[in-house]
C-alpha cells in the first residue's frame, strides 16, 4: 500500500535555457506537476504511486522508465491508445517563464472517475492533486473530486495556469474540493485571490478555511510561507537557493514533500519546513524533475536556517 497517491497527467517536457526560437536546442525530459510532486514525495521518504494514463507507445515506455527511476510506483498507471501531452519551456533563472502546451485531447487528460480505485484512495496516507488536473478536462476534474472525497488527507495545489483555465474556472475547481481538503498550497496573491477578495494574506487564509479547508500554506515567494492551521498562524521564512537554474516545479516539490511528510505522520509545521527546503534545492536543475533533492539533503538544508 502506498503512503501517497498523486493524480494527474505526466507530460513530455522540452526545455532550454535559451529563448525558444528556430535553432534552439531543447532538452527532452518527462515532467508535469503530478510527476514533479510525486518525485519529491518519493524522495522525501514516502512510498508514492502515480495515478495517470500514459500512451502505449515507445516514448511512453521511456517515460515510465524515468518514473520508476525516480522511485515512483507505476502499478496504477494505465497504458492507453492516444497522444502524449507536451510542453515547451524557456527556463529563465529569474523565475520568469512561459509554457507552450501541446496537450489538448491527450491520453493523460482522459483520466476519469472510473480510473480511481476508491478503496485504495481511502486507505493511503494522503492524496495529492492540483488544479492542472482539474483544468485539462472535465473528466479529470471529476476524478480529482472523487479522490478528494474519499481521501482521509487530501492536499490540493491550485497551480493556476491561465493558458489552461480561466480565473472563474480555477475558482470553481478549488471550491469543489475545498470541503474535503486537509491542506491547500496557493500562491500569494494570484491563486489565493481566485476565491478571496482581499489584499491581506491572513484574511485570505481565513476565507479559504471558510470554504471547508482545514489548513492553508500560502506561498509568498521571497516573503516565505504563511501557514494557517485551523486558525493558528505561523510564518516560515524561505531558505535561499544555493543554485538557481530553473524554477519550474519548485511549487510541486513543496507540495509533494509536505504531502509525503504528512502521510508519514509528521506534524504540519515540520512537514512545511522540509517542503521549503526541498523546493529551495529543487531549482538547481533544468526542468520540473531536473534536480530532486534527497531527504538527507533537504533536512540538512532546512537545518541551515533553524533557530
Ligand atoms: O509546476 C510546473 C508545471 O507547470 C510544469 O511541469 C508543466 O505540468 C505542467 C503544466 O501543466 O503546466
Amino acid at each position: 500500500l502506498p503512503d501517497v497517491l498523486v493524480l494527474g497527467e505526466i507530460l513530455v517536457e522540452l526545455s532550454s535555457t535559451d529563448p525558444l526560437d528556430a535553432g534552439t536546442n531543447l532538452t527532452l525530459n518527462f515532467s508535469g506537476d503530478a510527476l514533479n510532486a510525486a518525485a519529491a514525495s518519493a524522495a522525501a521518504g514516502a512510498r508514492t504511486a502515480l495515478l495517470a494514463r500514459v500512451p502505449d507507445d515507445e516514448l511512453g515506455d521511456r517515460l515510465l522508465d524515468r518514473v520508476v527511476a525516480l522511485g515512483i510506483d507505476t502499478s496504477l498507471v494505465r497504458r492507453v491508445n492516444g497522444q502524449h501531452g507536451l510542453y515547451l519551456q524557456h527556463a529563465d533563472p529569474s523565475g520568469a517563464r512561459e509554457f507552450t502546451y501541446v496537450r489538448r485531447g491527450s491520453a493523460g487528460s482522459g483520466l476519469g472517475p472510473g480510473d480511481v480505485p476508491l478503496d485504495l484512495v481511502a486507505e493511503v496516507g494522503a492524496v495529492l492533486a492540483s488544479g492542472i488536473a482539474c483544468a485539462i478536462s472535465p473528466l479529470s476534474a471529476k476524478a480529482v473530486r472523487i479522490a478528494a472525497q474519499h481521501s482521509k488527507c487530501f492536499v490540493y495545489d491550485p497551480n493556476w495556469r491561465p493558458r489552461l483555465v480561466s480565473a472563474a474556472g480555477a475558482a470553481t475547481h478549488l471550491r469543489a474540493v475545498a470541503p474535503y481538503t486537509r491542506l491547500i498550497t496557493p500562491g500569494w496573491p494570484r491563486e489565493a485571490q481566485l476565491v478571496a477578495d482581499t489584499d491581506d494574506p491572513a484574511a485570505a487564509c481565513t476565507t479559504l478555511r471558510g470554504l471547508g479547508i482545514q489548513a492553508v500554506a500560502l506561498t509568498r515567494g521571497e516573503d516565505g510561507i504563511l501557514l494557517d492551521d485551523a486558525g493558528r498562524l505561523t510564518e516560515i521564512p524561505v531558505i535561499p537557493a544555493p543554485r538557481i537554474v530553473d524554477q519550474t516545479g519548485a511549487g510541486d516539490s513543496f507540495a509533494g514533500t509536505v504531502t509525503a511528510r504528512l502521510a508519514l505522520g509528521d506534524d504540519l509545521l515540520t512537514a512545511v519546513r522540509l517542503g521549503v527546503a526541498a523546493a529551495s534545492l529543487s531549482v538547481g536543475g533544468l526542468g520540473g524533475t531536473g534536480h530532486v533533492p534527497t531527504l538527507t539533503q533537504s533536512q540538512a538544508h532546512a537545518a541551515t536556517t533553524e533557530v
